[in-house]
């Protein structure tokens, strides 16, 4: 339940006590809110791991001090507080003095004091000694937020850990504390904001803007204000008709202007510091201003002007497409869609428009391509969306720890502006100067006693805070703070843990839908093998496998085109079998199964081969969590062994089928003989 926030005691006698002369008090230098939830998570966590409870004080001999940098107290003359100057908001340094054996976590905002606290708190029970802290840091990305997928009923759309913490029977949980330690857990790796319930706004959730549920939302909103964490709503576009009795939700109607302009006051009247809308407009049969003929730059900025005078923001999503493809038709593309909609649009958005893209051009994939959407709109604002919760990639039932993949969709040079122009140069905002942009990610927690379902899944949600607070940070370095953190310091858990986590994701990818071309799921909850499940379904996905070959052809030469939309030579590099990478090629090339990759192998032998290594990687998987077995408490270890059960079974089904399935299609066998069915 406390996640990485263990705060172990310290073992090492020696350590502990330098600690506890270092921390006998807290010395508080700004009385703000979020300041006063940083002293109580030191208060916590100081008491935990160093066993001594500190006094408030005011004197900074042997204190940990917390301040702002206007309200630094004159004795700190030493620090060099003026560093902070160069950071934006949310930044703080960390500086010991050794001559009053104290330390200062200074912020440049109350936020940024908060920080600091986690970061400290963080850092001594790693290998900091506490007399030589010297730490400056500062957040790269400006938004860093959460989505909630969560329902009033209590469900979570394609939620994998239980039920709601906010919501039951259609109605806000009356007791908050779990919302709070949720919070708690996304200031200390730096998220920002969230929005509380799920894109698709059905019924009862259009209301959440209405005076039935606003003071509801306005308490939880006051619990995410005290971890510096704004609060979104994400909103129906239908309203006006839904809730206003308007006969349109026509975004040119003046009348409709005129309602959300008045919706807009009445939010804040409630939350003078809400963050703004989420919207799902035109996608997936939700209501959008393609109804009433209008784009969508018409349909954001209405919204947009109703909460500019609020300081509110409208955050758009890009994953419109046409989800009904008949499969005669070789031309429709979804990957295409979010570009074909939104490029042609750029210029047109208001100043406090920010268009949320998916990481990839379909959707959260074990293995896509980067959406070519980064980097194609100058003057438009763009967060990156990726997803937490494990809907293509195992669940929380098998391991799939995702930081690798996303560093490689920010490592991604997208050629934009003529040159070096990597996704996480853009979604920083520092490659068009934008005024706002970010990162949001579907979370994927739920009200089960570990958060996430799966124990190892919790490092996900530690690793995506942390890599979008620094994307400079490695897979490698992010995994081995989380597993500390979460097991303590115990050589034998990391050398185990620490492989599990960084093979996962190339571990799934292997037993699953192979080369890029994703898919091959049960069509609607999108657990276990179906390799023709969407190839006949209506929502039409398709991979095209005959007898002949298989693959998706997205060239511009012969294909959807969809190769086109991205910036040479990133266009180029797709566009041929020659140079396309082997772990995409069947996303963009329809080729026949005897096809060479670049490992040498044919297609048909790679996916035999990779379908045979991914279970016994499972396998693997088990004997190495065997190794912590009596080394952590017998809950976490049950879970994930319980886990790891249910991924092998899942992995040995998604070998046989999709072996069989391909060995049946092309008639080819299998080189080493293995047992295909
Ligand atoms: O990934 C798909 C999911 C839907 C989801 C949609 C979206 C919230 O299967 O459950 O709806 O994407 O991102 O809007």
């Amino acid at each position: 339940y406390k996640s990485w926030l263990q705060y172990d005691a310290i073992k090492d006698v020696k350590k502990q006590d330098k600690l506890a002369e270092w921390c006998q008090n807290i010395a508080l230098y700004d009385q703000s809110l979020q300041v006063k939830s940083a002293k109580e998570e030191l208060v916590r966590g100081l008491t935990s791991i160093v066993g001594i409870k500190p006094q408030i004080s005011n004197s900074v001999n042997h204190a940990i001090v917390l301040s702002t940098r206007e309200t630094l107290p004159k004795e700190a003359i030493h620090i060099e507080a003026q560093r902070l100057e160069d950071l934006n908001d949310e930044g703080f340094i960390i500086e010991s003095d050794l001559q009053t054996k104290s330390v200062y976590l200074v912020g440049n905002s109350p936020t940024g004091v908060l920080y600091a606290v986690f970061r400290f708190l963080r850092d001594i029970q790693r290998d900091q000694e506490i007399h030589s802290f010297n730490v400056i840091d500062r957040p790269r990305n400006q938004i860093r937020m959460m989505n909630q997928w969560d329902n009033m009923d209590g469900s979570i759309e394609r939620g994998y850990a239980g039920q709601s913490i906010f919501y039951k029977d259609n109605e806000f949980r009356k007791d908050l504390e779990r919302v709070k330690d949720y919070a708690r857990l996304l200031a200390s790796v730096g998220i920002n904001a969230i929005s509380i319930n799920n894109v698709n706004v059905f019924e009862v959730e259009t209301h959440l803007i209405t005076k039935r549920f606003l003071p509801d939302v306005a308490e939880v909103a006051d619990v995410f204000r005290a971890y510096g964490i704004k609060t979104f709503l994400s909103i129906n576009y239908a309203s006006p008709i839904q809730i206003g009795n308007l006969a349109t939700a026509d975004p040119l109607d003046e009348q409709v202007k005129a309602w959300w302009k008045a919706k807009a006051q009445e939010i804040y009247d409630f939350i003078p510091d809400f963050g703004g809308f989420v919207v799902k407009a035109d996608s997936e049969h939700r209501p959008g201003p393609f109804s009433y003929g209008r784009d969508h730059a018409d349909g954001s900025n209405m919204l947009a002007e109703a909460l500019e005078p609020f300081n509110g923001i409208v955050i758009w999503r890009c994953f419109v497409y046409n989800c009904l493809q008949d499969w005669r038709d070789r031309k429709t593309d979804r990957a295409r869609a979010a570009y074909d909609h939104f490029k042609k649009l750029d210029g047109q958005f208001r100043e406090n428009v920010v268009l949320q893209i998916k990481n990839g051009p379909m959707d959260f994939q074990v293995r896509e391509p980067v959406s070519p959407l980064f980097g194609a709109m100058e003057q438009t604002n763009q967060v990156l969306e990726f997803q937490v919760t494990q809907e293509y990639t195992g669940q929380q039932k098998d391991l799939c720890y995702l930081v690798p993949l996303w560093k490689e969709v920010l490592d991604f040079n997208t050629f934009a502006n003529g040159g070096n122009a990597s996704v996480k140069s853009i979604i920083d905002g520092s490659l068009y100067d934008n005024k706002y942009s970010g990162i949001a990610a579907v979370s994927n927690i739920g009200d089960d006693e570990n958060w996430t379902g799966h124990t190892l899944a919790q490092a996900n949600l530690y690793g995506y805070g942390r890599l979008i607070w620094d994307p400079e940070l490695s897979s490698e370095q992010i995994a081995d703070e989380w597993i500390r953190l979460t097991f303590g310091e115990d050589r034998q858990v990391n050398d185990s843990v620490y492989p599990m986590l960084l093979h996962s994701w190339s571990i799934y990818e292997n037993y699953t839908a192979p080369l890029g071309i994703g898919w091959m799921v049960n069509p609607n909850h999108h657990y276990g093998p179906n390799i023709d499940g969407y190839e006949y379904s209506v929502w039409g996905t398709y991979h095209f496998a005959d007898w002949q070959g298989i693959g998706v052809d997205r060239t511009v030469k012969s294909g959807t085109g969809y190769a086109g939309q991205y910036f040479s030579p990133n266009a180029k590099m797709y566009e041929s079998i020659e140079s396309c990478p082997d772990e995409l090629i069947l996303f963009f090339h329809h080729v026949p199964y005897t096809h060479r990759l670049k490992s040498g192998e044919t297609v048909i032998q790679h996916i035999y081969n990779t379908h045979f290594k991914g279970v016994e990687q499972v396998e693997e998987l088990i004997s190495t969590w065997e190794k912590v077995k009596g080394r952590i408490d017998g809950e976490r270890y049950h879970n994930v062994r319980e886990r790891l059960d249910m991924q092998l079974s899942n992995a040995k089904e998604w070998r046989d089928m999709v072996n069989t399935y391909f060995y049946r299609k092309s008639g080819i066998t299998d080189e080493k003989k293995r047992t295909i069915y």
